[in-house]
């Protein structure tokens, strides 16, 4: 007799397979996810969990947030790509809403946040030739230790972490490496009459929510302002409401002079980033000196608007420094009772993490997987930071009830 093959995969298959024909590139927790809801994702296995990773910030407004989607399939069902050889009738409409939504003159439409930063990097060096005067070869752009822009050779260039860069190489030149949160090394730095850039994430996320002095943005773009570099903010993860207001950089009204978007861009739901500046800059960039296949494509486009529209309208920036401070507050309690398993926490919005002491051989990675158990998701970085960041829609109740289960994690150890 036929036996009944449940077309449900098994976590175990969904493992194997991806094991077999898929590049071992990431190291994922063992949890085979096939839904997801707003703050919840659900397994194979009908089990739900709180989602605070939040796919690195791209999905701040919730997965498959209905308005999104909707934008998504609409416009799916009508044009979905006419590449730049032509104009369509969504572009314009985009452009104009997310330069005012930002208040730049001018956007470049790209497709992943890697692409974003590359193209903030194009459009810094032509800027440096053709408006400052830089000779021809010579531009350098300034980047901070311990940074993440993505994975192109040029950004792992500007990388010191072993992991993202060895092997690698030849590695792109004209790369200058400062402390984060330095501004003395910066102000040495920028004494190089050739920096067309300096290229910073307000927040560094990757590193584990690094968040600098108050003020130090500030200064930064100061400092850059005396000395005609370009100020480039990379807001790919800490921007869209993550930090508790619309871009990290509105906590010191520092106004970028090249802003890079991406992740929570689109929701979650498309690749979907973007760079924006002034006519000065975007300018020295002229037609079929620079683009993408999928740049600015109909449904990116539909797509964003939704995306930026849902983070004005439900106010998912204030609702991230409301229960940010709350969270953090309390994860702050949790640390002063395991002192000894917790070395810190530290947060700005519901951007937050902590940092997991070696304690009897249980490191950040047996703390998520406990977590995993008890119904909450989250990933460590670089061994023993654990990064929380849950979808910005996220409600009073829900993080009272995800500060329980991280506590019944922590006390568990
Ligand atoms: C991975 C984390 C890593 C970013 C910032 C640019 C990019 C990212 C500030 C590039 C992307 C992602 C990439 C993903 C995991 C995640 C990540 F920082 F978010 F945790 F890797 F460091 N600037 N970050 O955070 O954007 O090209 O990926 O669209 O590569 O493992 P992308």
């Amino acid at each position: 007799m036929e036996t009944f093959m449940s077309n449900r995969t098994t976590p175990k298959q969904a493992i194997e397979l991806e094991d077999k024909y898929g590049a071992h590139n990431y190291h994922p927790l063992p949890v085979v996810l096939e839904r997801g809801e707003g703050v919840y994702v659900w397994d194979v296995n009908g089990k739900h969990y709180f989602d605070f990773l939040a796919a690195y910030s791209a999905v701040n407004q919730g997965h498959c947030h209905p308005k999104i989607i909707a934008a998504l399939i609409e416009q799916a069902q009508k044009l979905t790509l006419t590449s730049r050889a032509f104009y369509n009738d969504v572009l314009g409409e985009y452009e104009q809403f997310i330069t005012s939504y930002f208040g730049y003159e001018k956007v470049l439409p790209m497709n992943t946040g890697a692409e974003g930063v590359e193209t903030a990097i194009k459009l810094a060096r032509k800027w440096a030739y053709e408006i400052k005067g830089v000779a021809e070869n010579e531009a350098k752009i300034i980047v901070c230790k311990n940074n993440f822009h993505g994975r192109t050779i040029t950004i792992v260039s500007a990388s010191n972490d072993p992991e993202a860069r060895n092997n690698f190489g030849p590695y792109t030149p004209g790369i200058i490496t400062v402390e984060y949160n330095n501004i003395e090394e910066l102000a040495n730095a920028l004494k190089d009459k050739t920096v067309a850039g300096f290229l910073i994430e307000p927040v560094q996320g990757e590193a584990g929510v690094i968040i600098p002095d108050e003020g130090y943005l500030k200064k930064c773009f100061d400092l850059c302002k005396q000395h005609h570099v370009l100020f480039i903010a990379d807001e790919i993860q800490s921007g869209l409401g993550r930090t508790g207001k619309r871009l990290a950089c509105d906590h010191e009204n520092v106004h970028a002079d090249i802003l890079i978007l991406g992740k929570a861009l689109s929701g979650g739901t498309y690749p979907v980033s973007a760079v924006l500046a002034s006519n000065e800059i975007m300018l020295c960039i002229k037609p079929g000196q620079h683009g993408s296949t999928y740049g600015g494509n109909p449904v990116a486009c539909k797509v964003g608007i939704a995306a930026l529209s849902v983070l004005r309208d439900e106010q998912l920036a204030e609702n991230s420094a409301r229960l940010g401070t709350l969270f953090l507050n309390e994860l702050k309690t949790i640390q002063a009772e395991y002192p000894e398993l917790i070395k810190t926490v530290r947060g700005k919005g519901l951007f937050c993490a902590m940092v997991i002491a070696e304690h009897k051989g249980k490191s950040a990675w047996e703390v998520c997987m406990e977590l995993m158990k008890n119904g909450l998701l989250a990933k460590p970085t670089h061994g023993d930071i654990i990064r929380f960041a849950p979808p910005l829609i996220i409600t009073e109740e829900q993080v009272m009830e995800c500060v329980g289960i991280i506590r019944k994690t922590i006390k568990e150890f």
